[in-house]
């Protein structure tokens, strides 16, 4: 009774404030927006994240201010739950890896199809051209409001048994995989013994020699220093490279003006692009830097000529027939085509 009459007298107030005719759209913001990371900010994954966030907040006037979780902190490590819970709103925007998407997005499998995609120019021809806009597209049914592309990188393969040159040098090895079926399948295909584990897991589980090897970018070995964990051997075979995803919360997207819209847009699109040249630094370049620098570190580096490179695509083509239809096969006819034009 007490409290009905104080929030009579509330709205009383307020009435008479006028402060009810109308709805300040600025009211409606949070004070804060949650985004989602896997790796933080001294990896270039979590700088996209860092640099998308101050770009926001300098070109809003600090009306969208943005918190970094990196180590997918919102959802426990989870990374493979990490798209539902930005569906749901647990998570107001994200940076993701099209790999941890995968699971609810099946066509977003499409990029770790074995082998696919053979260089830089070829991952750009898919993410810049008509199957980035299609991917877009889909996942805006999927329930989010893509912005932007940016990239995790290739994944090489790195363990702690011996140089890997052909696949029969997997046999048997203990891998650990991430959280998207093709991937237990490409290694089991390998003769590996795949084992599916969360990165927070992964560490760990490098660290004990519960697994023998793991599949990243080589920015993560340096900056984590794979071979104190073990990792003496790094093969760079180029099979799988993911991209990243800059993406909002669709009730978030619709509760901002239209001026703030375009400004997080632009800093997604602003962001993806200087987050590519240092995600790609030191393996663009002829002498591939980032390799002499691993080499430094008393690991031993293969990388595979072209004819042991086949032999890897030639054991995994079954994975890549088995799973195209998963991603649709006028999605993969696309891909196919947009990346043998950029080969010419
Ligand atoms: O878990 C991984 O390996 C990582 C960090 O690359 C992803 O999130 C896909």
């Amino acid at each position: 009774m007490k409290f009905r009459r104080s929030l009579l007298g509330v709205l009383a107030v307020a009435a008479a404030l006028g402060t009810f005719s109308v709805a300040a759209p600025a009211q409606s913001y949070k004070a804060e927006y949650k985004m989602s990371l896997v790796l933080g900010p001294p990896t270039p994954w979590g700088q996209a994240g860092k640099i998308w966030a101050d770009l926001v907040k300098e070109r809003t006037q600090g009306r969208i201010n943005i918190k970094l979780y990196p180590g997918v902190s919102l959802i426990q490590g989870d990374q493979t739950r990490e798209f539902s819970a930005l569906r749901q709103g647990v998570i107001d925007m994200a940076v993701g890896s099209t790999i941890n998407w995968s699971p609810q997005v099946k066509q977003l499998n499409l990029f770790s199809m074995p082998f696919l995609m053979p260089d830089y120019a070829a991952v750009d021809a898919l993410t810049q051209g008509e199957v980035g806009k299609d991917m877009f597209k889909i996942l805006d049914k999927a329930g989010v409001v893509p912005l932007a592309w940016g990239e995790n990188g290739f994944r090489e393969i790195t363990n702690s048994k011996k140089p890997i040159r052909t696949p029969e040098d997997l046999k048997g090895m203990k891998i650990r995989v991430v959280g998207s079926p093709i991937f237990s399948d490409m290694f089991t295909a390998l003769g590996a013994n795949p084992t599916q584990m969360s990165w927070a897991d992964a560490q760990p589980a490098l660290a004990s020699g519960a697994v023998d090897g793991q599949e990243n970018p080589l920015f993560l070995f340096t900056i984590l220093k794979m071979q104190t964990v073990g990792q003496k051997f790094v093969t760079t075979w180029g099979y799988v490279c993911d991209p990243l995803v800059f993406v909002v919360n669709k009730e978030v997207w619709a509760s901002w003006t239209p001026a703030d819209q375009a400004a997080v847009r632009q800093a997604a699109l602003d962001a993806g692009k200087q987050e590519l040249v240092l995600a790609r630094k030191g393996l663009v370049e002829a002498d591939k830097p980032v390799l002499k620098e691993i080499a430094g570190m008393g690991v031993t580096v293969t990388s595979l000529n072209p004819a042991e490179r086949d032999a890897f695509v030639k054991a995994t083509r079954p994975v890549y027939d088995k799973w195209k239809s998963t991603v649709g096969t006028d999605l993969v006819a696309k891909a196919e085509k947009a990346v043998a034009a950029s080969r010419k």
